[in-house]
């Protein structure tokens, strides 16, 4: 599992279409996205450049949680 702190998100459509871009990330099976606390959290067999760089493009950023 990867978490992500997604900064940006203001609202459930922002949760959407985040939730969605990490979805379309190659190897991603189960994504959970937190509104309030900003978190995204990646089953799967996922790159983290990959998922960052997804959020990216969504116009939102995004740091890997320690
Ligand atoms: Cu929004």
């Amino acid at each position: 599992m990867v978490a992500l702190k997604v900064k940006g998100m203001t609202c459930n459509h922002c949760v959407k279409s985040v939730k969605e871009a990490l979805e379309s990330v190659e190897g991603s099976q189960d994504v959970r996205v937190d509104l309030g606390s900003g978190i995204a959290k990646i089953d799967g067999q996922v790159e983290l450049d990959k998922l960052i760089a997804a959020i990216e493009e969504e116009g939102y950023s995004a740091s890997a949680i320690a």
